[in-house]
C-alpha cells in the first residue's frame, strides 16, 4: 500500500472544510500515510485559501505532505486518490441574479458543476479513486458526477454518515447505551428528509433494534422525524447548516473505507445501485456498506426489511427517481 495519499477537497473555504481539512492530516484519518492536500475553490474566493494554508503550516501536523490550492479542478484532480466534493451552491443564495429556493434550481446549477468535476475525475483521478460527495443534493450530484466520469473502477459515494451518526445518537440516548455500542445503523435512500434510518436492524449492544426498541409509536413520532429533520433543526438554531458534525461524518466515511469492517457491522453511504434491494439500477442510494480485507467496498446484502421499512424506503427511492428525471439531460 502506498505511504502517500492525495486528497482533493472542494468548497475548501467553506465552513465544513474548516473543520474537515486539518483532521485529514492529523494522523488519525489516514493513519501513518503522508497526506498531500489539494484545496479547490471558485475563483471569487480562492485567494482566501492562502490563509488556511498558513494555518495548516502553523499547526504542526507531522503527517501533512504537500499542500496546494487552486480554482482549477481539472488540474487538482491529477492522480488523486480521494475526492471530497464539499463545494456546491447552497439553497437561499443569489446566483446569477436569481435567489435559489427550489430543489429543481439547486439540481440544475449544481448538476452543471458535477458534470465537469466528474469528467476530470474520470480522466485524471486514480483508477481506484474514491469520491465522497457532501455538497447537496448529494445523491444526485454523485449520480451526475459518476455518470460523467464513466469509470467503473472508481467508487462514487454520497454522504449519509451524518444521518447515521445522528440516528445512533438518538438511539444511544433512548436506550442508555454508549454510542460506540450502537452499530449497523443503516440509512436507506436519499440524503433528504425522505431517508429511512433503519431502527430494526441496528445493533444495540449486540442485540437487534427490533428486539430492544419495542415501541413503534416512539419510532414513528420521535425517532424518524428527529433524524430526518435534524439538519433543519441545526439550521434553525445556528443560522447555518451542520458543519463540525458533517466534517466528522466525512472523516468517519474515509476511515470506514480505509479499514476492514468488523463482522456484523456496516457503515452508511449512498452508492450506485446494481439492483440490490430492488432499487432501480444506477440510482445513488443509501445502503449498508462493508469494506473487505482487500480494500474493496461492497453493499451488504443480507439485511431483511419489514413491510413497514420497505414502504418507507420506497418513498425515498421514488424521490431519487424523480431527481434523476430532473437531471436526465445531464446524464450521458
Ligand atoms: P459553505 O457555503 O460554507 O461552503 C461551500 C463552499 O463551496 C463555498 O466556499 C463555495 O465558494 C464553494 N464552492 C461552490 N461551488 C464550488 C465549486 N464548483 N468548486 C469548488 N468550490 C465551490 O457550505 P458548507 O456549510 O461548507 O456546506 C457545503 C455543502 O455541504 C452544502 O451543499 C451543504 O448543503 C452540504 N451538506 C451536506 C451534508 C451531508 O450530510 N451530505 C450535511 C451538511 C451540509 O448541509
Amino acid at each position: 500500500m502506498s505511504s502517500r495519499v492525495k486528497v482533493v477537497v472542494t468548497g475548501a473555504a467553506g465552513q465544513i472544510a474548516y473543520s474537515l481539512i486539518p483532521r485529514l492530516v492529523d494522523g488519525n484519518t489516514f493513519g501513518d500515510k503522508i497526506v498531500d492536500l489539494c484545496l479547490v475553490e471558485i475563483p471569487q474566493v480562492v485567494n482566501k485559501l492562502e490563509g488556511l494554508v498558513m494555518e495548516l503550516e502553523d499547526s504542526y501536523f507531522p503527517n501533512m505532505g504537500e499542500v496546494t490550492y487552486t480554482d482549477n479542478f481539472e488540474e487538482a484532480s491529477n492522480n488523486a486518490d480521494w475526492f471530497l466534493l464539499v463545494g456546491s451552491i447552497p439553497r437561499g443564495i443569489v446566483y446569477e441574479g436569481k435567489k435559489i429556493e427550489e430543489r429543481s434550481d439547486l439540481l440544475k446549477i449544481n448538476g452543471g458543476i458535477f458534470v465537469k468535476q466528474g469528467e476530470a475525475i474520470g480522466k485524471n483521478g486514480k483508477n481506484d479513486a474514491k469520491i465522497l460527495v457532501v455538497g447537496n443534493p448529494a445523491n444526485t450530484n454523485a449520480l451526475i458526477g459518476k455518470n460523467s466520469a464513466g469509470k467503473e473502477s472508481q467508487l462514487w459515494m454520497a454522504m449519509t454518515m451524518l444521518d447515521s451518526s445522528r440516528a445512533k445518537s438518538v438511539i444511544s440516548k433512548k436506550t442508555g447505551t454508549n454510542i460506540k455500542d450502537v452499530k449497523n445503523m443503516i440509512i436507506w435512500g436519499n440524503h433528504s428528509p425522505t431517508m429511512y434510518p433503519d431502527v430494526e436492524n441496528v445493533l444495540i449492544d449486540g442485540e437487534l433494534g427490533k428486539d430492544v426498541i419495542d415501541d413503534m409509536k416512539w419510532v414513528e413520532d420521535h425517532f424518524l422525524p428527529t433524524v430526518q429533520q435534524r439538519g433543519k433543526a441545526v439550521i434553525d438554531s445556528r443560522g447555518a447548516s451542520s458543519a463540525t458534525s458533517a466534517a466528522k461524518a466525512a472523516l468517519d466515511t474515509i476511515i470506514a473505507c480505509e479499514n476492514t469492517t468488523e463482522e456484523g457491522n456496516s457503515f452508511s453511504a449512498a452508492v450506485a445501485s446494481d439492483g440490490a434491494y430492488g432499487v432501480p439500477e444506477g440510482l445513488i442510494c443509501g445502503y449498508p456498506l462493508i469494506t473487505l480485507s482487500d480494500g474493496s467496498v461492497e453493499i451488504k446484502r443480507d439485511i431483511s426489511m419489514s413491510e413497514f421499512a420497505k414502504k418507507k424506503f420506497q418513498i425515498s427511492i421514488d424521490e431519487l427517481e424523480s431527481e434523476r428525471e430532473a437531471v436526465k439531460h445531464l446524464l450521458k
